[in-house]
């Protein structure tokens, strides 16, 4: 597997990326980073701030979230969105899946702008699809 991965471009690439950019991971999410893009299991991370920066919030395992504010006192906070291995959410506006909703299928610097103008609203998180084992 781990060989499968260096030898994709595109990945190591993005393991790149990583390195440069998630300063603000904390050591955990940037564990679960690791082991999702070694395992190509689909993942997200909610960002507070524009451009994938702030404090975050690291979305794995096809594990919906049905209230951020369980998560790193998250609700409400979500500003930027960074999408791994395929991954596409669905965030709400509401806990339970409840209220208006954006669907996200690629990384998305700001969502203060159109078409989303869903800053700091989403409290909770559905993924779209996701591997079977
Ligand atoms: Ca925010
Ligand atoms: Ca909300």
């Amino acid at each position: 597997m781990l060989s499968k991965f260096l030898s994709n471009t595109g990945l190591a690439a993005a393991l790149f990326f990583t390195a440069a950019a998630h300063a603000e991971l904390t050591s955990p999410q940037k564990a679960t980073l690791a082991t999702a893009m070694a395992s190509g299991t689909p993942l997200a991370i909610l960002w507070e701030n524009n451009d994938f920066t702030g404090r975050a919030v690291t979305v794995s395992d096809c594990l919906d979230i049905n209230s951020l504010s369980k998560i790193n006192n998250f609700n409400d906070r979500t500003t930027s969105i960074q999408l791994f291995n395929g991954a596409e959410i669905t965030i709400y506006q509401h806990d339970n899946w409840q209220g208006s909703n954006r669907v996200i299928t690629q990384n998305v610097n700001t969502l203060n702008n159109g078409p989303y103008y869903f800053n700091d609203e989403a409290s909770s998180v559905k993924f779209n699809n996701c591997y079977q084992p």
